[in-house]
């Protein structure tokens, strides 16, 4: 009789706080034994030469979220996942979408409904608030976030999703009241409309006019008003996506005034620049392939994000992967898009590039330790998200969610060999040192070498606990 299933040998185990030469034991889909040796296993995988990581979690990505009526998103949950293993993940979170004036019961009963079957990794679903009317405040919101649904997004910006002040001071006071984790799209609403309309007046157009409708002021004031909002209310909440030095500062702010105030930034932030949208190609709409919101930056902005990673302003690096076609009529390139900018769906992928960006541009620098990458890719997550001990690290007790890491191999980044949906990514040609060699979700092998070996049921849709009031 075997003592474990599966027992990975010869690896160094790599934890936000330590790394060690160490053996793991897996039954039953968790961790039982991390030890110098293990005992016998039915099935023994050598690690040698190589760093055993947890499982990357990615805490922002959407997939198959309705766009509008001319947009089709460019991932389902099958292709997602795919990527998001092939890339050293085993667990997502997307998010359900409130249409404004519905049910958002509905809409996360409907959203798990598309994931369940469909998930190479585990998937734990955020909400999105885009209606926080007396039902959805006074009912489904308690009733969901009791059930394992403990986190939402609401926005500042975009027509359909923006909530007004005071609708966000009511959810901040809901979320405290639940102990569940609100995360904020902090641009300003009424300042991207005006600059918008200013720059179409003047004849702007093209895809770079994305970037100049939304400079950091317009970030850094949202942030701004979105912290004083948290402070007002007593919840500590996620700024996502982070993109630049000016919104950086306004959490490095706060919490030096004692605020419990978390950020989350994305390699888009560390590597892309506004630059890029300026690319014309044939039919102008070249730089379109980079519109993401916030838009990618400066070279200074990117030096001040790292320099953030590096002090621990941001706990988190997340892909916020909204991946659009590029040659497609519902995707980057639609009738609208050519007219302006405004109509160019916001969102580029990066589901299964976030961890060879990050190690590359990150441990391979030398500009952050191994331990640091597997909190702000794994660990933290998990933290913020209700998923810890259960997720985000190697020890007795947790899933056996687990990256073997090639931290020496040199790779180059193509669309060909990526997994995702999407027909491009805008890291072609990019190199990095560091790559998943094999991912292992809950004790079985999900994918190999860039191969995917599991099957698309093999992912959970998984519940989580509140993060609880004050964290
Ligand atoms: N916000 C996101 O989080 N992702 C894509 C687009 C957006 O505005
Ligand atoms: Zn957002
Ligand atoms: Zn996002």
């Amino acid at each position: 009789m075997q003592e474990f299933d599966l027992a990975i040998r010869g690896g160094t185990v790599v934890t936000a706080a330590d790394t060690m030469r160490a053996e793991i034991g897996i039954r039953d889909g968790r961790i039982v034994s991390v030890a110098e040796r293990v005992g016998p296993a039915a099935r023994s995988i050598d690690a040698g030469g190589l760093l055993v990581l947890p499982g990357g979690i990615d805490s922002h990505v959407h997939i198959a979220q309705a766009s509008g009526p001319d947009v089709v998103m460019a991932d389902d949950f099958a292709s997602a996942t795919r990527a998001a293993a092939a890339g050293g993940n085993t667990c997502v979170m997307p998010f359900a979408l409130q249409p404004r004036g519905r049910s958002l019961r509905e809409a996360v009963t409907a959203y798990r409904a598309l994931a369940e079957g469909q998930c190479h990794v585990d998937v734990a679903i955020h909400m999105i608030v885009s209606d926080p009317n007396p039902a959805v405040l006074g009912q489904e919101l308690p009733a969901l976030v009791a059930e394992g649904y403990t986190s939402f997004k609401v926005f500042m910006t975009y027509d359909d999703l923006v909530l007004n002040d005071r609708q966000i001071l009511d959810v901040f006071d809901l979320a405290r009241r639940l102990g569940a984790r609100a995360m904020v799209h902090a641009e300003g609403y009424d300042a991207i409309r005006y600059m918008t309309e200013r720059l179409e007046r003047a004849g702007t157009k093209a895809p770079y006019g994305h970037a100049l409708s939304r400079p950091e002021v317009v970030e850094r004031e949202a942030a701004h008003r979105a912290i004083a909002h948290a402070e007002l209310v007593d919840l500590p909440i996620v700024i996502v996506h982070v993109s630049g030095r000016e919104a950086m500062e306004q959490v490095a702010w706060a919490r030096a005034r004692g605020l419990k105030i978390h950020a989350e930034t994305c390699p888009q932030y560390l590597t892309l620049t506004a630059e890029d949208l300026k690319g014309l190609g044939d039919d102008g709409m070249e730089g379109a392939r980079y519109v993401c919101s916030p838009p990618p930056r400066d070279a200074e902005s990117q030096a001040a994000i790292w320099r953030g990673i590096e002090t621990g302003v941001f706990e988190v690096v997340s892909s916020d992967h909204c991946p659009f076609r590029y040659a497609d009529a519902k995707g980057k390139r639609n009738p609208r898009a050519k007219e302006s900018f405004r109509w160019i769906p916001n969102g580029i992928p990066g589901i299964e590039t976030r961890l060879p960006i990050l190690f590359s541009e990150g441990v391979s620098t030398g500009r952050i330790s191994l331990n640091r990458f597997v909190a702000l890719t794994a660990t933290n997550h998990a933290r913020l998200y209700g998923l810890y001990p259960r997720k985000g690290s190697i020890g007795p007790g947790f899933d056996a969610d687990l990256t073997l890491w090639d931290p020496n191999r040199r790779e180059t980044i193509r669309q060909e060999r990526l997994h995702h949906g999407a027909d491009y990514t805008p890291w072609e040609g990019f190199t990095v040192t560091g790559w998943p060699v094999m991912t292992i979700l809950r004790g079985r092998v999900i994918a190999e070498e860039g191969r995917i070996t599991g099957e698309p049921d093999w992912g959970r849709v998984i519940d989580r606990a509140v993060p609880g009031a004050g964290t």
